[in-house]
């Protein structure tokens, strides 16, 4: 069992755990990442056309994913009929948000007894895994992902998500690796992204406050080594840079949230269709 660095957890808001993975698990997750831009199907693409009433279709293919294996690309990756303007191997951003139910490899490592045993020195009681994505940040495409707190998109009362977060190659400065605002996860929430109460609405997804304007001077880089575990606080900021390197940065990431005594908001983009449930971590 790995040694669990729970006081920098808490002063940080996040931990590495190095050689979480052995080499071989880590290439075998890397390798169904590669399975999944591989397979990924041509048809799926024909929601990002924009003649096609595109951006509805866009969300609601978004907003669909909870209990499905749902492909996101790059921007500048196709054009507006869905077809590829780059080589299908690094076209892709991310794939999710049920990996972690319906693909068998990604099921294996979010249900290992190592995540089981991270999550209950973490305390969590009940805990079920929300969703679960695979990231590709393929080289020099490889979009930033701007400064967030992870609560801000999937909210519960109290605060309880934490994102598993294991690169299966080096993430470095070059290819864009998670930096962090040490300790932002003691000021609170800074905004919620909810569902639109306003019906009818063009936009389905709106920001309750706008996110605040973090300074870049705050952020530390955390490189880690390929198998290596990062654990997320839902209130830690976070950002990643853009891929300008030759080389990819490819993550497997979850989250962790518990169900005792914790609402999860109705409010949340992420929902199952009614009667389906997260699956419980143990
Ligand atoms: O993989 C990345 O670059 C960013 C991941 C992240 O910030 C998240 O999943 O919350």
């Amino acid at each position: 069992m790995s040694k669990w660095p729970l006081d920098q957890y808490d002063v940080n808001g996040f931990a590495v755990i190095e050689d979480f993975l052995t080499e071989e698990e880590a290439n075998e997750l890397h390798e169904a990442g590669l399975e999944l831009c591989k397979n990924a199907p041509e048809n799926d693409r024909a929601v990002f056309n924009t003649e096609n009433k595109s951006s509805h279709l866009k969300d609601k293919y978004f907003l669909n994913s909870a209990n499905k294996i749902h492909y996101f690309y790059e921007n500048g990756a196709l054009d507006d009929q869905g077809n590829l303007l780059v080589n299908k191997s690094v076209s892709l951003n991310k794939v999710g948000h049920a990996l972690h139910a319906l693909n068998p490899t990604f099921k294996k490592y979010t249900f290992d007894e190592r995540v089981k045993n991270i999550a209950k020195q973490l305390g969590f009681k009940k805990p079920t895994i929300p969703q679960s994505m695979f990231i590709y940040k393929n080289p020099k495409i490889g979009g930033e992902v701007k400064p967030h707190q992870d609560a801000t998109y999937l909210h519960t009362e109290p605060i309880s998500i934490t994102g598993f977060w294991i690169p299966t190659e080096d993430a470095t400065l070059e290819n864009g690796c998670l930096w962090f605002i040490k300790g932002s996860h003691k000021h609170g929430l800074d905004n919620r992204l909810i569902r639109n109460p306003v019906r009818n609405s063009d936009e389905f997804l709106v920001y309750d406050k706008p996110s605040p304007a973090y300074s870049q001077d705050l952020f530390v880089a955390a490189p880690v080594k390929k198998g290596s575990l990062v654990v997320i606080h839902g209130l830690v900021v976070h950002q990643s840079e853009l891929n300008r390197s030759e080389k990819s940065r490819f993550a497997y990431t979850f989250h962790v949230m518990e169900t005792d005594n914790v609402k999860y908001s109705p409010e949340n983009w992420l929902q199952l269709p009614k009667g389906e449930h997260f699956p419980e971590l143990y």
